[in-house]
């Protein structure tokens, strides 16, 4: 694939006879300036686990509440509960919010919150039952690591028991957040009170070992260096290994505003697309990655397609988290732009589900 000279040759090498790569190449990748060249790579990577398909689905963000205890550095989206503007809605309230995006074509749920200091644990398993009763299709992709390590300690029971419940309640998978950056040395400095990496890939292999899918995520774009990337990712691939259940890696590109680190300029072009072609190099056996196109935004996630990607997340609609950090991607993508979006890329849409069934619904007009 690339010239013998060329200082990536050798991990073109492995790369075109199917190899799993190992930190060196990684760190070798993470300093090259050849953009093409690792686009190249990573698209040979996922051309022969995907084809040419991108799939979305249509889905909607619901944020129960944005108030949390920890007050993560790297987080402008949660806050005090005395804080202005702060929110903290019902089950019934949820279920309203749900109802004003909702149409029939929507499968998936996408809840996240923050780590309530008042609310109990009853609370959450309302705001799914209560979801589920009144969208019983629809699947609950709910609760971070972060969020189920937390709702253990409020239900006082251990991580499995916990897990049983929330699933018992109608939580059907969870999404990939909280992972931030792994390494110590960067993890101190963008969420210093948050749970450890160690404890996050703990949750998320009692997760899998429940018999539930769920993603996983990589913020960068902040104080880290590229080595941190390689780090990270290869601590997702090792329990990816031991417990198998990650469905996708979502990069998610860092925005400064109202942060603790709001002095930054977040990740330019150049590395958004490099951390999503080393992501997909690295992480062999995590079968989707995603082109976040919220948090990359929407010109760089259809390049991104090109790269590695071959998901694009959903519709979405009310998204906040991105938001509150100054992301100006836009409140949802209907169905036709993210069609056209991946036929402009040259590459086949397909709509799924959360769990990676194709579904072959005719989608004119949804939003
Ligand atoms: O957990 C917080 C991150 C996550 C900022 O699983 C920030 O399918 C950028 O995890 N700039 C929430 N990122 C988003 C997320 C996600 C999104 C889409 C799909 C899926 C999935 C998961 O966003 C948080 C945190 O890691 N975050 N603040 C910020 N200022």
């Amino acid at each position: 694939m690339l010239p013998a000279h060329h200082p990536l040759a050798s991990v073109a090498a492995k790369v075109a006879a199917g190899e799993r790569l190992d930190e060196t190449d990684g760190l070798l990748l993470a300093a090259s300036p050849d953009l093409p060249a690792l686009g190249l790579l990573a698209h040979h990577a996922r051309t022969r686990m995907h084809g040419d398909k991108v799939y979305y689905n249509i889905n909607r963000h619901l944020n129960p509440t944005n108030v949390c205890y920890v007050g993560c550095e790297l987080c402008a989206y949660a806050d005090d509960p005395n804080a202005e503007g702060t929110w903290s809605y019902s089950p019934a309230e949820c279920v309203e919010l749900a109802r004003r995006d909702w149409t029939p074509d929507v499968t998936e749920f996408h809840i996240v919150g923050g780590l309530h200091p008042r609310w109990k644990f009853e609370v959450y398993l309302e705001i799914l039952r209560a979801l589920k009763a009144e969208f019983p299709t629809v699947h609950l992709k709910a609760f971070t690591m972060v969020e189920i390590d937390f709702l253990a300690k409020l239900a006082r029971k251990s991580v499995p028991e916990t897990i049983a419940v929330l699933r018992e309640a109608g939580m059907d998978s969870c999404p990939g957040g909280g992972a931030e950056i792994f390494h110590p040395e960067v993890h101190q400095r963008i969420a210093s009170k948050k749970m450890s990496a160690e404890r996050w890939l703990e949750v998320a292999g009692l997760v899998h070992e429940s018999g539930l899918k769920s993603n996983c995520t990589m913020l960068f774009g902040h104080i880290e260096k590229p080595e941190h990337w390689v780090d990270h990712l290869l601590r997702l691939r090792a329990q990816q290994d031991a417990s198998g259940g990650f469905q996708c890696l979502i990069p998610l590109a860092f925005h400064p505003e109202g942060t603790r680190f709001a002095d930054l300029p977040g990740p330019d072009m150049f590395t958004k697309l490099k951390v999503i072609a080393i992501s997909r190099l690295l992480l062999d056996n995590v079968p989707h990655l995603k082109a976040y196109w919220v948090m990359l935004g929407r010109e760089i996630a259809q390049v991104a397609l090109r790269f590695g990607a071959n998901d694009l997340d959903g519709t979405v609609v009310d998204e906040r988290v991105t938001f509150a950090a100054g992301g100006t991607a836009g409140k949802g993508m209907t169905v036709d732009d993210i069609r056209m979006f991946i036929r402009e890329a040259g590459l086949t849409p397909v709509l799924r589900d959360t769990v990676y069934n194709e579904l072959d619904q005719q989608l004119e007009g949804s939003k």
